[in-house]
């Protein structure tokens, strides 16, 4: 069949054949359903928009011409991506990515191809869009038109979740890494309170394991004590969680070896490498998996956390896109248990976490430096930390502001512990701005009185943002154009 995009008030009129069970028109665009389908470009696309799995994965447009390449070993695959799309990369040799995928035309417009539903990939070639449910029937978009209103429309049909105002979070990951202890975070609480942050938000570091989520040795009066300090100072109270990871040392995985997730032949299924070792993912269909995961966000609710930051998310869906069903079913029963505490999600599924999110990390981690080239260059990882990285992702991904907070991370205002330029900090400083997430790692201490008046600025006053085109925005008296590092 036929589907025709266009044509009236002088507009340019294009027709699409497509393959699927059925089409009808829906606001912005078309509704198809159909476990495959497929949208025939009638001109040649040169670029694909590539949309990552989860939160660390590359979302950027590619060049058709060049073949997506194969990261790491097997054993040491990075997180960053469902793994189907990786092993698909492999032998396929075919640009394919996560929900969604769009073409850019001969004509500088874009034809995208969407999921409304769950479990979905989308393989690009230069004619043609392929989208295919990893489990059954659903629905999709299909859109033709300026990139931003494509993109625009299709969010319009997805699930939302906004709660307000973006809160302005200092985090303990970017300064101190997981070298934290109660006396070090209440020394940098007393520093953090003199400013207009809303939330102090410990990260990695407090656990005593992966799954074993009490307070270790350098908490000795426990968790409850530090959220009582930081309220005192008028701050919400945030707090780093893994629920669903465990490593091949965690207790929790020899004491309950049958919520592991596991293979056909008992082996854990790979989930990542990280902290030096191998990562193993819980099985988030197992109900006790499940009230084990949610008793966790109750209880750190009762020690007076509500801002949650839940990480390595994708644990809960693997092998991939197959296990977003699963995933979203987990993710509903700790909204639930989280009541009015603010979630934020990272290294999560992108598209079957909204609507349940407060917050979304959209990007890779804002390390302090521009681009670790040892592994973008020679391991062609997109993935890894830095703000290249965080900044490529998160931009292609703005239109799902629509939706829900996107967090871009970390902005950095200390020279020190840094590599980053001025101009450098300035785009991710930037990036804060027009998300509206203002969020920073820097212990005031560290800064020298000009960067003090940045942050202090930068939390005080919102800058008014215009969007002049996909990467150009005007920030406050400032025009940024990001397309130089694309
Ligand atoms: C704590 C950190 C911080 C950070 C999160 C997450 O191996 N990886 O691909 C990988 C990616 C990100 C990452 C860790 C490992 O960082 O994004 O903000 O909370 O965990 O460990």
């Amino acid at each position: 069949m036929r589907v025709v995009f266009g044509g009236s008030l002088g507009q340019a009129r294009l027709e699409v054949g497509v393959t699927a069970a059925s089409s009808e028109p829906v606001s912005g665009g078309y509704l198809l359903r159909g476990r495959e389908v497929r949208a025939f470009a009638p001109s040649r696309g040169a670029q694909f928009f590539r949309h990552g799995w989860q939160s660390w994965s590359l979302a950027a447009w590619v060049g058709l011409g060049e073949p997506p390449k194969p990261l790491f070993p097997k054993e040491r695959r990075p997180q960053a991506d469902d793994p189907f799309l990786l092993d698909a990369a492999e032998w396929g040799g075919a640009w394919w990515g996560s929900g969604l995928g769009a073409l850019r035309l001969a004509d500088g417009k874009v034809l995208l191809l969407g999921a409304l539903d769950l479990g979905a990939r989308v393989l690009g070639r230069q004619e043609v869009l392929l989208g295919r449910y990893a489990l059954g029937e659903g629905r999709w978009f299909l859109a033709y038109g300026p990139e931003e209103e494509v993109f625009s429309a299709y969010a319009s049909h997805l699930p939302r979740r906004l709660s307000g105002k973006p809160l302005r979070v200092w985090c303990s990951w970017y300064g101190y890494y997981t070298r934290i202890s109660e006396a070090l975070l209440l020394a940098a609480l007393e520093e953090v309170a003199h400013f207009p942050f809303e939330v102090f938000q410990i990260d990695d570091g407090w656990q005593r394991a992966l799954g074993d989520w009490e307070a270790n040795d350098r908490f000795p009066r426990g968790m409850a004590f530090l959220a009582e300090r930081i309220r005192e100072k008028g701050l919400r109270a945030g707090l780093w969680l893994a629920p669903f990871l465990l490593t091949p040392d965690s207790p929790l995985g020899h004491a309950r070896p049958e919520w592991v997730l596991r293979d056909g032949e008992g082996r854990p299924i790979p989930a990542g490498f990280n902290w030096g070792r191998p990562l193993y993912a819980l099985d988030s269909g197992n109900e006790e998996v499940l009230e084990y995961a949610a008793g966790l966000v109750r209880k750190v609710r009762e020690w007076g956390y509500d801002y949650i930051k839940l990480d390595f998310l994708y644990a809960a869906s693997l092998p991939g896109a197959e296990g977003e069903g699963r995933y979203r079913k987990a993710m509903e029963r700790i909204r639930e248990e989280a009541g009015g505490a603010y979630l934020l999600f990272c290294g999560a599924p992108i598209l079957a976490s909204l609507g349940l999110a407060d917050g979304l990390r959209v990007g890779p981690d804002a390390a302090p430096y521009w681009d670790n080239e040892d592994r973008s260059l020679w391991l062609s990882d997109p993935t890894g930390p830095g703000l290249k990285n965080a900044l490529r992702t998160t931009l292609h991904r703005l239109w799902l502001r629509e939706n829900v907070q996107v967090d871009p991370d970390v902005a950095y205002f200390r020279s020190c512990f840094s590599l980053l330029t001025p101009e450098e900090r300035r785009l991710q400083e930037a990036m804060g701005e027009i998300t509206g997430f203002k969020a920073t790692s820097d212990p005031p201490s560290w800064l020298t009185p000009e960067e003090r008046e940045r942050l202090l600025a930068f939390l005080s006053q919102d800058q008014a943002v215009n969007q002049l085109g996909p990467y150009r925005f005007q920030v406050g008296e400032e025009v940024l154009d990001y397309a130089s590092l694309l």
